[in-house]
């Protein structure tokens, strides 16, 4: 490699790019604009991008932006993942060990659902799909039941879209806040998702393209789960049987993630839950942390939609 970068010239141009000669601004984004401007730079001088292929990848940026998709390259680029494995491993130093286990968030989740007790149904009856009873317990790391905790549940429809992103869903289709009961536990009745697949057309899938990825993702249900006194945990369920359970673009499945899924072809059963189809059931219980000082907040402040 050319000694370019160790210049004086350079040298001194990334200093004052990063305003390290100035005394006002912010320490701690001067030293991180520098780092990653001198890695941007010594990846162009390394890989000897040309100026052309250096436009694409402004225009491709833009262009990410402009389609709203940079939620969801970031988990595609395996850097939300990270993120998650990082807070794993600030947990581990603290001692929090044990607990339903963390994964990412993704770019898909809309603020202010309907709140209910204890229950719901998440569709309204309009989606075409296996019907999906889910049910658990919310307890702390002793095996005592939370009551009062908030179950925040989302998922695709059949199809793999989800409300609000894709406007021919009822508003807060497949969104729910379900507080737990007296003893701890949530019940809803759904619809069984799709799994997800990043829009064709789009930035990210044409990177991905390039990369010789897919964009998909396994068929998965998302949750928050919050209680006063606990760590806030960010989770998520695959539905077993996937073709990408463990093929996922977005790196978010773990083993204890993937729970049984019950399937009932059983008429008399049907009738009981008042339907004439098989459905399935899933059983799943959520295991939270009590809060602590000493461990890294899980509670991360990101940018939500909020149905209109
Ligand atoms: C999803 O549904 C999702 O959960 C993630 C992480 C990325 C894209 C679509
Ligand atoms: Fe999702």
């Amino acid at each position: 490699m050319s000694d370019l970068l160790q210049t004086p010239e350079v040298q001194s141009l990334l200093t004052k790019v990063s305003g390290l000669g100035t005394d006002t601004g912010d320490a701690r984004v001067k030293r991180i604009v520098h780092r990653v401007v001198s890695d941007l730079f010594k990846t162009i001088e390394e890989f000897d991008v040309q100026p052309d292929e250096f436009w694409a990848t402004m225009s491709y940026l833009t262009e990410l932006g402009q389609a709203s998709e940079v939620g969801l390259l970031v988990p595609g680029l395996g850097l939300e993942t990270f993120l998650d494995l990082r807070t794993d491993a600030a947990e581990r130093n603290a001692g929090v060990e044990g607990g339903t286990p963390r994964t990412i968030e993704g770019p898909l989740y809309v603020a202010g659902a309907p709140l209910s007790k204890e229950e719901a149904r998440l569709d309204d009856g309009s989606e075409e799909g296996e019907v999906l009873f889910m049910n658990g317990q919310v307890r702390d790391v002793n095996g005592r039941p939370v009551a009062g905790a908030i179950v925040d549940v989302w998922h695709a429809n059949p199809l793999g879209g989800y409300s609000f992103f894709d406007p021919s869903q009822p508003k807060y289709n497949l969104r729910r806040r379900i507080e737990t009961d007296a003893e701890g536990h949530y019940r809803f009745r759904s619809v069984l998702p799709a799994g997800y697949a990043c829009p064709p057309e789009g930035p990210t899938q044409k990177l991905l393209d390039q990369l010789g990825r897919h964009g998909r993702r396994p068929a998965h249900i998302h949750f928050f789960v919050t209680a006063p006194g606990f760590r806030k945990l960010t989770t998520q369920i695959n539905i077993d049987g996937d073709e990408y359970l463990h093929d996922d673009f977005a790196f978010a499945t773990r083993d204890s993630l993937i729970p049984e899924v019950r399937r009932s072809g059983d008429p008399a059963e049907a009738r009981a839950r008042g339907l004439n189809a098989p459905f399935a059931d899933i059983a799943f219980d959520f295991v939270l942390h009590r809060d602590r000082a000493d461990a890294p907040n899980t509670v991360v402040t990101r940018a939500h939609a909020e149905a209109a």
